[in-house]
């Protein structure tokens, strides 16, 4: 699995793989070994192990030696990511998300069509102002609390709440969800050019998928 061919991964595969190694990694020293990997790991998520073509005994012991291949002894969160970015990234953002959450004893996930919903409601509320830059500037830097010239996922609720989408409609997992959707480089933050690409695709005529 070489760098190369990793495809970029998009918020929500980021997001349950993070969470995957989190809940895994049960020492917390930041690293994952076969142990740890053992005592969580299912074959729920390996059709073969579903059809009886192979045990979980033997579907783990195959993904062990791709996760650690010449005898190393622990894997650490980047080569977890790009070993899942790689071997599933033919799969869509709802299938990778549901194979690894089975994967690794279930874990919760946003669907991309829940957030593709909160999506259009957060645009057809906001075409309500107009989604031209300036509008997107002001709005910008209203929610923009703490003046960083970033939303943080805290303001970007905020903002949130302010155009359709308040807590008593969605909960703190889908805004985050939602977030995750536009932190295009992984920031932890929005700046102006990730909100406003996001914000402007109504404009431009295309829906989300
Ligand atoms: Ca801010
Ligand atoms: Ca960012």
């Amino acid at each position: 699995m070489s760098a190369e061919s990793t495809p970029p991964l998009t918020g929500a595969r980021r997001s349950i793989l993070r969470r995957a190694f989190q809940k895994l990694d049960t020492d917390h020293d930041g690293q994952l070994t076969a142990s740890e990997l053992r005592a969580s790991f299912s074959g729920l998520g390996d059709n073969r192990v579903q059809g009886g073509e192979l045990t979980e005994t033997q579907a783990f012991a195959e993904l062990l030696r791709e996760l650690l291949p010449d005898g190393s002894q622990h894997i650490l969160p980047d080569e977890w990511e790009q070993y899942f970015a790689s071997k599933h990234a033919a799969l869509s953002d709802d299938a990778f998300c549901t194979k690894v959450s089975r994967m690794w004893g279930g874990l919760p996930f946003v669907t991309q069509k829940r957030v593709d919903g909160l999506e259009a409601k957060l645009l057809d509320s906001l075409s309500s102002q107009g989604s031209e830059r300036e509008v997107l500037t002001r709005i910008f830097r209203k929610y923009d609390a703490n003046e960083d010239g970033l939303l943080q996922l805290d303001e970007f609720e905020q903002f949130c709440g302010a155009f359709g989408l308040s807590r008593a409609k969605c909960s703190a997992e889908e805004i985050r969800a939602l977030f995750e959707r536009y932190d295009l480089d992984d920031s932890g933050n929005l700046a102006f050019r990730e909100f406003s690409a996001a914000m402007l695709k109504q404009a431009a005529g295309h829906r989300p998928r």
